[in-house]
């Protein structure tokens, strides 16, 4: 029988650093760690491998590891068991460590919005879907049926040009931020787009309206980036005029607008490694990521600064705490498998078209 939770819950830190380093080293090559880089400290540095949510699927994919501990969110832990071999197990160490955004869209809904739209027109004819890699599964299989797509933040530009190469229109879910800066940077303009509104009859349109969109929102967002705000840009610019902003396009659109530069986690964190020594950084991203670059790139002269005066942590990733970390790990050492997220396998096979659709493109 799988060991219980419960014994863990008053674990202290040290001792649980102490444990996952002994059920690391028990484990060997059998396991390997992903760490995203919106993970704590105190679980991060036990990562193997870290990185964005499709990076460290790919390497999940690659890597011959038996289980893959994600340190993460849900949606990533479903991506890396659809990526790699049926001999592999995903495991998720805290099973409500989930992502506020990815749950805004649901397969009822999307399947709802599909529906109202093909009163207006055929949208396997006229519109491609595209989900971001922040979604759950079946919402990626539902994108693999009708001809569509996955992106990341890294990626959408090139997303978005392939998708609108097929098909005139895009619905995309489920951050509407990414999809309006990504669309606005390839020349859509704003009044092509519309926000669905997923709760609503026709999401809130007219059938005219819905006929002359090129873009069609899904109403989500990240509650963390949602806290930067255009005046911490500007408060930011008086006080430091030669300082440089970078932004995660899941930011609204006027703090994208305001800023120097927009990118994914793994842009944020290129754009920072390559800049001159004794530049002066404002980054709208989780904390997390922020004070793990304030602290790395601090010897190089450069200072970075994290964009809200309060505190925004994605604070679902932060349930992968050092506790639930041991537990499963030595459940591992002790031959249980504890939290194994599993994508049934119709699902999967069509949620892999979507993914390697764009891994293709990208
Ligand atoms: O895809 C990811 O890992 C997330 C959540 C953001 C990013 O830009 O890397
Ligand atoms: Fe989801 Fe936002 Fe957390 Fe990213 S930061 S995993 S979008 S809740």
């Amino acid at each position: 029988m799988a060991i219980a939770f419960d014994s863990y819950r008053s674990l202290d830190d040290a001792a649980c650093q102490a444990r996952i380093l002994e059920a690391k080293s028990e484990l060997g090559k059998n396991a390997v760690i992903l760490g995203h880089h919106y993970q704590r400290e105190d679980v991060y540095r036990h990562a193997d491998l870290t990185g964005d949510s499709l990076k460290l699927s790919r390497l999940a994919a690659q890597s011959e590891a038996k289980y893959i501990v994600f340190c993460g969110v849900h949606f990533m832990a479903e991506v890396a068991d659809v990526l790699t071999g049926p001999e592999q197990v995903s495991i998720l160490p805290d099973l409500s460590a989930g992502c506020s955004m990815a749950d805004m869209a649901n397969l009822a809904k999307v399947e709802r919005a599909w529906h109202e739209l093909s009163t207006v027109f055929d949208p396997d004819e006229v519109v491609t879907p595209v989900t971001y890699i922040n979604s759950a599964a079946d919402l990626k299989a539902f994108c693999g049926e009708h001809g569509g797509i996955v992106c990341t933040s890294s990626n959408a530009g090139k997303i978005l040009d392939w998708s609108f190469s097929r098909r005139e229109k895009v619905l995309f879910f489920p951050d509407q931020h990414l999809g309006r800066w990504s669309a606005h940077k390839m020349g859509v303009p704003l009044d092509d787009m519309l926000v669905w509104d997923y709760d609503q009859p026709m999401g809130g349109h007219s059938i005219e309206a819905i006929k002359a969109a090129k873009m069609i929102l899904w109403k989500g967002h990240c509650s963390v980036h949602q806290m930067f705000q255009p005046q911490h840009v500007e408060r930011f610019r008086s006080q430091h005029p030669d300082g440089i902003v970078i932004s995660h396009p899941e930011c609204n659109f006027d703090v994208c607008r305001l800023s120097d530069y927009v990118g994914s986690t793994e842009t944020i964190i290129k754009t920072i490694h390559d800049a001159p020594e004794g530049t002066h950084w404002l980054v709208g991203t989780e904390l997390n990521l922020v004070e793990r670059l304030a602290n790395e790139f601090a010897s190089q002269g450069k200072t970075v600064q994290f964009m809200s005066p309060t505190v925004c942590m994605c604070s679902t990733m932060a349930r992968i705490d050092p506790q639930h970390l041991a537990w499963t790990l030595e459940n591992l050492v002790a031959g249980h498998v504890v939290n194994r997220i599993t994508v049934p396998q119709d699902e999967a096979e069509l949620a892999r078209l979507a993914l390697s659709r764009m891994l293709e493109v990208s």
